[in-house]
């Protein structure tokens, strides 16, 4: 997911372009405004820390793209593509080391496991809003 502010930002491209190239494909992505209800939901293993209410305002705060990405160890691929959370650690190069300067504001989310994948794929998209498609060149990745 591109987080709030980086649709304002107009770098929704160049985002989405790195994931591309590192030979994933893009199977959905919805543009939307996450709902109270959902954030509290995504987020609930932060539910009382002392982030968590900064947290949920923020991801509310403005239109986020949701997409579902596919190919090997994609769970990998797109955490190592997007950097550390803490953007004390995340390496110039990165999504995160290259985009932003606070934590909070880290540019993307990405499922940090295939069963959490599965849930949060689950309350933002519908099976059928799942295109998957297979590309010929794919070998060369
Ligand atoms: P990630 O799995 O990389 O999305 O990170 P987490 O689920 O651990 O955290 C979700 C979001 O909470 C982070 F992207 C930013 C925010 N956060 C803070 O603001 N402060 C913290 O100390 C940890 C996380």
């Amino acid at each position: 997911m591109l987080k709030p502010g980086v649709l304002n930002r107009r770098i929704c491209g160049e985002v989405i372009s790195r994931l591309e190239k590192r030979g994933l494909n893009l199977v959905a992505l919805k543009l939307m405004k996450i709902s109270k209800e959902k954030a509290q939901i995504h987020y609930r293993e932060h539910e009382g820390k002392s982030f968590y209410p900064s947290l949920i305002d923020y991801t509310t705060s403005a239109p986020v793209i949701a997409m579902v990405w596919e190919g090997d160890e994609a769970v990998m691929q797109i955490r190592k593509t997007a950097g550390a959370t803490n953007i004390k650690d995340s390496l110039p190069g990165t999504i995160r080391g290259d985009y932003c300067l606070h934590t909070q504001h880290n540019i993307i989310h990405a499922s940090d496991s295939v069963e959490a994948a599965e849930r949060e794929i689950a309350l933002f998209f519908s099976p059928d809003e799942i295109i998957s498609w297979t590309d010929e060149s794919a070998h060369w990745f």
